[in-house]
């Protein structure tokens, strides 16, 4: 990805969809990335997500948290994005950041769950991207009707051209393309499209990935991919970011009440117990 001035990706993002950005979404399977929140933002949103990593229900769920994140999540024009693409009711099932060692690989692959139902990503650049860490998209590979792990085990999903040549055999012109984002910058993407991540550099990286569905789509927690997926009993549970409560799938289980970070129920206990002591102290008592 060409490299350029924040305010030069934003006017060429906006360029780039228009009215036509679902046709062009349905067609390539992802938007152009684009400058969405401040540094001073993404280093709230890791310090939040790590501040409720060891309270998390499941390892997707940052949403459940008044946090960063979720506010982040909400922000009206990602909110209309997603609903521009899915419809006007829409909810947030997942919410994870995404942390990746120095040298790591995430190899190609779909989301299992957006092979299940429809699901829209957006990845977040929250620290260390750009040339010491980024994603690989196959534009196209979206409509290809499978998912890189379920090809012929011989295919080594790391390998860049074999899985390019195994997408080229099932869909004609897709195209490889690796996103050096910019911190701050989103990227929207269908689940389904093939992707893969590398960290070449020498810096831990974090993202926060969000992954929105229509809300008459009934989202699970994936448990493994043994052969198939294997879904857990328990649903996630999800935020109602647009649209009317009525028309959410009665199977799915609303967020009604927000958890609050750890850290700012320590705050808050913290400036309780304060107050409670200078009250003390007004009535005459220790
Ligand atoms: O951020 C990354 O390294 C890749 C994330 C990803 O593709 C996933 O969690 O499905």
């Amino acid at each position: 990805m060409t490299r350029g001035h924040r305010s030069e990706r934003t006017a060429s993002y906006e360029r780039s969809q228009g009215a036509d950005a679902r046709v062009r979404f349905d067609a390539r399977g992802v938007l152009d990335a684009f400058p969405l929140i401040s540094a001073a933002e993404c280093d709230a949103v890791v310090r939040d997500a790590l501040a409720c990593g060891p309270v998390l229900s499941w390892h997707k769920g940052l949403h459940e948290f008044d946090s960063a994140c979720s506010r982040v999540a909400r922000l009206p024009r990602l909110v209309e994005i997603v609903t521009g693409l899915l419809g006007e009711d829409v909810i947030l099932w997942a919410a994870q950041n995404v942390s990746q060692q120095p040298g790591g690989q995430h190899r190609w692959h779909a989301d299992a769950e957006a092979m299940a139902w429809p699901t829209v990503n957006v990845w977040i650049g929250l620290r260390n991207v750009g040339a010491n860490s980024f994603l690989s998209i196959l534009e196209g590979s979206h409509s290809s009707g499978v998912a890189p792990q379920d090809l012929d085990p011989a295919i080594d999903l790391l390998d860049d051209e074999q899985v390019v040549m195994a997408a080229l055999g099932r869909r004609s012109g897709v195209e490889r393309r690796d996103l050096e984002m910019e911190v701050g910058e989103a990227l929207v993407f269908d689940g389904r499209l093939w992707h893969a991540s590398r960290t070449p550099g020498s810096l831990r990286r974090s993202a926060l990935l969000l992954q929105y569905s229509p809300a008459s789509a009934v989202p699970k927690i994936l448990a493994g991919t043994p052969t198939s997926p294997t879904w857990e009993e328990r649903p996630p549970a999800c935020l109602l970011v647009a649209g009317a409560r009525s028309r959410v799938d009665a199977a799915n289980v609303i967020i009604d009440r927000q958890r609050r970070v750890p850290g700012a129920l320590m705050t808050s206990t913290r400036r309780v117990a304060a107050r409670l002591g200078s009250a003390r102290r007004r009535m005459g008592g220790a």
